[in-house]
């Protein structure tokens, strides 16, 4: 939306959660305020027998100022009126993680490669974001496809995030969930 009005925004057409499954990497993030999850962000997402989209994610984290760790997390997602706009309810394995319940569009992907996540955490008065964070997430670890690009330069845009990611990295040197590193 060039007028980056949150209600002017588009998402992907005929959302297929079955297509979705699977392992998805965050390859770029745009953060919320009050950031969470930093790098080494693998969700994989899957669709129960009731048909309810669920996920698991983990990622690095940094609680209580310095403490680094890898973040369990969990997210349960309630259907909307649109298939690609959800409320994704998540909470962590250990009670110090961050909860919430926030908006989840899928703005678009192409089910085997890439994939543009986008959340509006507090619209501003005139109908903008004022906070809000995107995932683009990618099957593959090491990024997107450079065909995929310029697809994913033009989506940031609509969403009016352009500019305001920074790169997620994997390390692969994930220690074990739960394991505090001091
Ligand atoms: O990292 O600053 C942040 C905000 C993201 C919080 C959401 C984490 C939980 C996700 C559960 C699975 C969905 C990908």
């Amino acid at each position: 939306a060039q007028d980056c009005l949150v209600s002017n925004i588009t998402v992907k057409q005929d959302f297929d959660r079955m297509r979705y499954q699977g392992t998805w990497y965050a390859v770029a993030k745009k953060d919320p305020v009050g950031l969470f999850l930093l790098d080494n962000i693998v969700a994989s997402f899957k669709v129960e027998e009731d048909g309810t989209m669920t996920a698991t994610a983990l990622g690095r984290v940094i609680i209580l100022n310095n403490w680094e760790m890898c973040a369990n997390m969990f997210g349960t997602f309630e259907d909307t009126e649109d298939p690609a706009k959800f409320k994704m309810k998540y909470w962590g394995a250990a009670a110090y993680l961050q909860t919430g319940y926030d908006d989840h569009w899928i703005i678009d992907t192409d089910y085997d490669n890439y994939a543009i996540h986008y959340s509006c955490r507090e619209l501003d008065v005139d109908g903008t974001c004022l906070d809000g964070y995107s995932f683009i997430f990618s099957r593959y670890p090491d990024g997107l496809r450079p065909e995929d690009q310029r697809n994913v330069t033009e989506k940031k845009q609509d969403i009016c995030f352009l500019g305001k990611y920074r790169r997620v990295a994997h390390t692969g040197k994930m220690v074990e969930p739960h394991t505090i590193i001091i």
